[in-house]
Parts: structure tokens; sequence; C-alpha cells
């Protein structure tokens, strides 16, 4: 099949000398770079919902974007058309991997009955485009957070029955991410948190959070569903307060709640904007936990305060967090998931592809911009030597729980103040990450 995209051929690696708009510069998906080939290190996905149905409304204004193959109807034969041209543009660009939340590929019935019966339909068309092109799903989740059903929250809700509803609502997205052989699950609380401390029991309302992802873990395993799960910090947005708030609130709600075992992180750029972290921040504080999963890779924008899920276009940026994935192994379930929209001025459909294109080059030189930084390896010595006096004498000796108190005050006492501290050496360590960009 080839209807929509027939004036764009498939978009090839031309290298950095390229002038072609449809050509990666810097994404060579078969070159190796630290024995992976970049394929594998990068692991792109593109997003449905922003990709296929973000209309490109703001605030002020409603959506910009010429789709010519979508009728604008919220029909099934719609819906199942549109995974046709998804996947067509998908192969084009080729990205190995996709994303998706239940209610982008299918559309709401009036009954939970129906709405099963239309997910079904537009995921046997996915399936089938799976099988035809090799892409494979990097993870599904369910939207829990448009429908007016879930002005209160969905686990977090005052009201049980919305509870239900989301219980039903996931089972049935985990049964068909199960089907179509997702490497992995997202809970991204879209509203669970809270307007006003009036009006909230802020324990109750995480416990049922808590007992939420219990019963899913539950269910994961009684379906043999082998995909990593997820949860996506963000800290506002829809509501004031998210309780998933970052990376190490995530953490600390999942170990609170005897969930570490059974969840990752999917880290977002622009999540990690809006709650007053760097990206690398994050990636640190979840790969220190052995939690890195997987990452939404996009970006904001430093004069607007809100989630503009920008494609990545900073190669300084995306050389810092392909410094920390590499650091922490590299992927394994997870993925680069572009979970970014064009601008709503880039409305015709080449600008999907020019904006996927400059996310995979943007990355793909972070790749190697950052395993040109560990073969040097000047970064990383030092930060070693930085260290060094934790690896003999006393500093070892406080390592190993071999010292207390009253022998640091001894020896304290004995030397009279510090006198071995160096410097940081940040301005340094600045121009030597740009001896490399
Ligand atoms: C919202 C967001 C979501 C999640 C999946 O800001 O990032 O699209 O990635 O629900
Ligand atoms: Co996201």
């Amino acid at each position: 099949m080839e209807t929509v995209f027939k004036n764009i051929s498939k978009i090839k690696y031309e290298g950095p000398k390229s002038r072609n708009p449809l050509a990666f510069k810097h994404y060579n998906p078969a070159e190796v770079v630290e024995g992976k080939t970049m394929r594998e290190h990068l692991r792109f996905s593109v997003v449905y919902w922003h990709t296929f149905r973000n209309a490109l409304s703001d605030q002020f204004g409603v959506g910009t974007a010429i789709r010519p193959w979508d009728d604008g109807s919220n029909s099934v034969a719609n819906a199942e058309n549109r995974a046709r041209v998804a996947f067509e543009f998908i192969e084009k660009l080729g990205a190995p991997f996709y994303a998706f939340h239940d209610r982008d590929i299918a559309p709401e019935g009036r009954t939970l009955r129906e709405t099963n019966k239309n997910l079904d339909a537009v995921v046997k068309v996915l399936k089938e485009e799976q099988k035809r092109t090799g892409i494979k799903l990097l993870w599904g989740t369910a939207n829990l957070f448009t429908q007016p059903r879930f002005v209160h929250g969905a686990a977090t809700s005052c009201n049980a029955d919305v509870f239900a509803f989301a219980a039903a609502q996931v089972k049935k997205a985990l049964e068909v991410t199960h089907e179509l052989g997702g490497a992995g699950y997202v809970f991204w609380g879209g509203r669970e948190g809270y307007s006003t401390l009036l009006n909230t029991n802020m324990k109750r309302e995480l416990e049922h959070l808590a007992k939420f992802l219990h019963l899913a873990v539950d269910y994961k395993k009684k379906i043999g569903f082998k995909g990593q799960f997820y949860i996506e910090p963000k800290p506002k947005e829809p509501t004031k307060h998210q309780y998933d708030s970052d990376a190490a609130a995530c953490l600390n709600f999942l170990r609170e709640y005897d969930l570490l075992d059974d969840l990752k992180l999917n880290l977002e750029t622009n999540h990690a904007t809006l709650a007053g972290h760097t990206m690398q921040h994050e990636l640190e504080v979840a790969g220190s936990a052995g939690a890195l999963g997987s990452v939404d890779a996009n970006t904001g924008d430093e004069l607007l305060g809100w989630d503009t899920d920008q494609f990545p276009t900073s190669v300084y940026l995306t050389a810092q967090v392909m410094l920390t994935i590499l650091k922490y192994g590299g992927f394994t379930t997870g993925g680069l998931n572009f979970d970014a929209k064009v601008r709503r001025e880039s409305f015709e459909p080449v600008d999907l592809f020019h904006a996927h294109i400059g996310g995979m080059d943007a990355f793909a030189r972070g790749l190697k911009i950052a395993a040109a930084i560990r073969k040097d390896g000047r970064l990383a010595e030092f930060v070693k030597q930085r260290y060094a006096s934790w690896d003999s004498g006393l500093g070892a000796k406080i390592e190993s729980g071999k010292s207390d108190f009253t022998e640091l005050e001894a020896y304290m006492l004995k030397q009279g103040e510090v006198t071995t501290n160096v410097s940081g050496r940040q301005e340094f360590l600045e121009n030597l990450i740009n001896e490399f960009i």
C-alpha cells in the first residue's frame, strides 16, 4: 500500500554533507557505536497521539493541521484508515517502534462494551500493519484524563465507580498491548493529583493509586504479559499538583507501596523542565535507583512555562541525555519515544517528516558525541579522581561501615582542619564537553 505520502520516498542516511531535508545527516541505523547499532541504541518510537491525532490547536485558536487522509469523523472506518496511514509514515521514516493511548487509536463508543469493540477493530489493523512492516509497539497506555468522567482523576478519584471504570479500561489496554507484543506499558497519571487540598484526602488517594497499580501488576501476571511497566513523572498539568511529580517522588511512592520491583520510570524531558530539573538529573535519579526505563524525547521552550512537547533539536541536550543513558547500560525494553508535536504553524504533512528527522538526527549526534566523550575518558577519570579520598584509608573505612563518630572525631581533632579540598572545575569540564560538540 502506498497512497498518502507517495511523493516522499523512504528516508535514507546521506551523511553530514547532504542538503536534502528529507534525509538523515547523522542517523545511520546500521552504524555501530560502542558495540551496538544506532538502531539498537536509540530505539526510536513515533507517538500516535501527537503525530496522528493532534489537530494543532492552542488556547486561542482551533487546529490548523492539514491531514488529507483524515475525514475528521469519529468513525471506526476513519480510525482504521488512519492506522494504515500511520504505518506508511513510520515505515517511510524508518522508526522501529510506535506508542499509543487506547483512545487515540480508536473512538470511544456510547458504552464500555462498544468502546472495546471499536478498539478491537483498530487493533486488528495495527496487528496486520505490524506484521507487514516489522514495526513494533514500544508501549501502550490508556487515556484516563480526556473524558469528563475523569474530572476528579481516575485511580485517585473521590468516586469509586470512576476507579472501576479506569480499571476496566486499563485491563483492556493491557490485553491489547499484550496482543500486539508491546515491549512495555506506561502509566501517566493524567489527573492523578489535586487542585485544592480543601476537598482532598491525599493519603487515601495515594493508597488508591497504589492499589490500582498492584491490581494492574496482578492482571499483567495473570495474562502472561511480559512487557515492562513504567510510571511517567510530571509535576503539574492538568492538575495543579500531580502525585507522580518527578523521578524522586515516583521512586518514593513506588518504594513506599512496594511497587519498585514492578515499575520503572518513563522520563520526559519537558516534564523534567516543569519540575525544575534538568533531564539529566531525572535520568540520574532513576538510573542510580536501577529504574531508568524509557524516555519521552521532547523538549520545552525556555520562554514558555508549559508543556510545549517540541521535538528535540539541541545537540547539547541530546549529548547529555545519551551520556547518562550509556552510563546506565543503555535501553533494554525502553527507547526514545517522540512524545512531541509540530508547531501550530507547521501544519503540512511534510512537517511531520522534518520534525522526526530532526529529532532522530539530534539524538544520533548526541549518541556519537556521548560515545566520543566516553572513549576519550577524561570526564569519567575526573569524576573518579574527585572521589579518590573514598577509595582508600579513612574514606574506604567509612564506606565499608568500619568507622564510627568516635574515631572520626579523634581523627579530626588530630588534623585540626580540612586542608585537602580541590576545585570542582566546572568551567574546565564545560569546555571539555564543548570540545566534542
Ligand atoms: C502528557 C504525556 C503523556 C504520556 C502518556 O504530558 O506526556 O502523553 O506520555 O500518557
Ligand atoms: Co509523555
